[in-house]
């Protein structure tokens, strides 16, 4: 493993060869569009306890904390855009034959950036879901007019997101694990690589035979186990290796 800034010759040698390609995000890859990240500097969970707000039981004991913290979110996500690392992974899905994104992010900017071959491992916050049918609809009022809202049924409704503790969405993660054992290529974006089962991803892609890539801002548990570890924005790297791709 080689901490560089730019793509090695095997690693762009691995990509224009690639027929499969799959790329697993995490909340970095947002950041450049001013969405705040979990963990780090700024991270949210600086200022708030992951067990008081991503847990079930933190939404059966005070619902209406939760919901306020997320309609906080939803406001401040509402207006923001895609950024150029977005834009990228949109147009890597056109480039290679067979591709997956795997993303983490729970705001909806890979859609608006144009992605449609995706999976949400841990939901998507302009989701909710009924606590009474299990019901799931898009809900895009912001902020929400009451707190907790409720379903047309009168039960209480709650994000779609996965919270600590809770299993992924089975055709979500087993799609992601079928794409980690047969991708050439895999990308991981912005992710710092430690909520489990979506850290095991690059290994399983690795142990596979994959070529694996982390783009991130820092080193991360998995950074000695790639093949190359891009230590920078993603919406500077990202750009700079579909120029590379283009040469
Ligand atoms: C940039 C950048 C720029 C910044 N460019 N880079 C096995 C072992 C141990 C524990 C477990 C285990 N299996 C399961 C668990 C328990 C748990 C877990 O993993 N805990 C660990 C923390 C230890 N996992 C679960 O509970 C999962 N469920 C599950 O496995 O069910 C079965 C089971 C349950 C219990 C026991 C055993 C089995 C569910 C996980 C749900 C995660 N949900 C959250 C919160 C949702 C709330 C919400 O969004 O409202 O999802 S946690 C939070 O972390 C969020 C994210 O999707 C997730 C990952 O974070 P991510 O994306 O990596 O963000 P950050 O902030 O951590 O990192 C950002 C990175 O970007 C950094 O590295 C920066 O450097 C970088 N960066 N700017 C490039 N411009």
């Amino acid at each position: 493993m080689v901490f560089v800034y730019r793509l090695m010759k095997a690693g762009k040698d691995a990509l224009v060869s690639a027929k499969n390609v799959a790329v697993l995000t995490g909340a970095g890859i947002s950041a450049e569009s001013g969405v705040p990240t979990f963990r780090g500097e700024g991270g949210l969970w600086r200022n708030f306890r992951a067990e008081e707000l991503a847990t079930p039981e933190a939404f059966e004991n005070n619902p209406k904390l939760v919901w306020e913290w997320y309609d906080w979110r939803r406001q401040l996500l509402k207006p923001l855009k895609p950024n150029k690392g977005h834009e990228v992974i949109a147009r890597f899905e056109k480039r290679f034959p067979e591709f997956l994104l795997i993303t983490q992010n729970v705001d909806g900017l890979h859609q608006k950036a144009g992605n449609k071959k995706m999976v949400e491992l841990h939901g998507n916050i302009w989701k909710v879901r009924c606590l009474k049918e299990g019901k799931v609809t898009d809900n895009f009022e912001t902020p929400l007019s009451k707190i907790p809202p409720s379903c047309e049924c009168g039960a209480m409704l709650r994000p779609h997101i996965v919270w600590f503790g809770e299993s992924l969405p089975y055709d979500a993660i087993q799609t992601a694990y079928r794409a980690a054992n047969e991708c050439d290529v895999m990308l991981v974006v912005g992710t710092s690589a430690v909520v489990q089962p979506a850290a095991s991803l690059p290994i399983i892609a690795k142990e596979h035979g994959a070529y694996v890539i982390e783009i991130n801002a820092e080193e991360t548990p998995i950074s000695d186990i790639v093949n190359e570890s891009l230590i920078g924005k993603a919406g500077d790297i990202l750009p700079e290796i579909e120029r590379l791709l283009e040469m």
